[in-house]
């Protein structure tokens, strides 16, 4: 079970402000006052929507803002109202406000919709101010100010396959191939040091959920490095992917170690689905090939030559269905 978390900042729009216009025509010198309301300010405006899968996108926006309401003008017309700022969440997402930590909305059905912070009235035009002593007023009200709030956004996801692997197989770069996810990729051990999760869409409408997490080394499951502790992430996939570069000398040694940490953190999970997919094959020379003999089953896939990883794909649905 993943928690997929993200922070933002929510501004409501300002309302606009109310007018102060006067009648202007031929043969009417003082015409009475005309001036039209302020249109309100947008409401920021979180919606459930049952496309969505994590907060992925909504990581990349830190703010959002609605529009603010246009001011009021003559002939007692209306400002126009701001337009709200909408976001949309995926099923199941808790919204906190930070200030106070209460949990303001949990959005579990679709369209289910949580106004989180109104926009400001408009103000009054002064055509609302005429009174019998009073011909020709010259003031009118001021839009009220938008609303300023922080909110942590909060959603457990099961993901359905997990990536296990030593540091630097390139498991985030698979990830970056098949899914919009866009995790950090270098040529160094523990460049992943939190889960990421993707969505794998294949065929017209179907879609896996795929978690990355930082590599695993031995003595994993005992605490060292750091995949430990996000082993309880892919502890309850469906569908486990051990990925062994191309390049190791021992693969078969460097399953083993993989398959025994997994083990000793929960003896259950050996037991799942798992395919061995062999990693970086754009790399693979016939030294290397040697090294494979032993292994009976395997996928090759390339990240850089996408060679492989359709038949991955296929070969994870088969199994997701399979496990049904
Ligand atoms: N040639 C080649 N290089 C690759 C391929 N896939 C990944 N790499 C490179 O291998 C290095 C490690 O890739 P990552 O995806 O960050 O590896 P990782 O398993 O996520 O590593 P950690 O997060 O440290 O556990 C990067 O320099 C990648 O560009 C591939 O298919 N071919
Ligand atoms: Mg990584």
């Amino acid at each position: 079970m993943f928690i997929d978390f993200t922070v933002i900042k929510c501004i409501s729009g300002k309302g606009g402000h109310g007018a102060v216009t006067f009648r202007r025509e031929k043969y009417i010198p003082k015409g009475g006052p005309n001036g039209g309301d302020g249109g309100k300010g947008g409401d920021v405006i979180f919606i459930a929507d049952n496309q969505l899968h994590t907060l992925q996108d909504i990581r990349y926006k830190k703010t959002y803002s609605a529009g603010d309401g246009q001011q009021g003008s003559t002939n007692n017309r209306t400002g126009k109202n701001g337009e709200d700022a909408i976001i949309r969440v995926p099923l199941g997402t808790a919204v906190k406000e930070i200030e106070s930590e209460n949990v303001v909305a949990d959005l579990v059905e679709d369209k289910e919709q949580f106004i989180a912070l109104k926009g400001g009235k408009g103000g009054r035009g002064n055509a609302h101010f005429k009174t019998a002593t009073r011909q020709t007023p010259r003031y009118a009200q001021s839009g009220i100010e938008g609303q300023v709030n922080t909110y942590a956004l909060e959603l457990k996801v099961l993901a359905d396959v997990g990536l296990v692997g030593l540091p630097n197989a390139g498991k985030s770069t698979l990830l970056s191939v098949v899914s919009a996810a866009r995790p950090k990729i270098a040529d160094y051990p523990f460049t992943t040091l939190v889960p990421n999760l993707g969505i794998v869409k294949y065929g017209d409408y179907k879609s896996f959920v795929m978690a990355d997490i930082p590599g695993l080394i031995e003595g994993a499951a005992a605490g060292k490095g750091l995949g430990h502790q996000f082993l309880k992430h892919v502890e309850r996939t469906q569908v486990l992917l051990y990925m062994i570069e191309c390049t190791e000398e021992d693969p078969q040694s460097v399953y083993e170690t993989l398959s025994s940490e997994l083990k000793t953190y929960n003896p259950d999970m050996d037991k799942k689905p798992q395919l061995v997919i062999r990693t970086k094959t754009d790399l693979l020379n016939e030294e290397n090939e040697k090294n494979w003999k032993s292994f009976e089953k395997y996928l090759d896939i390339s990240s850089v030559t996408n060679s492989g990883i359709n038949q991955l794909i296929s070969r994870i649905t088969e199994l997701l269905h399979e496990s049904e």
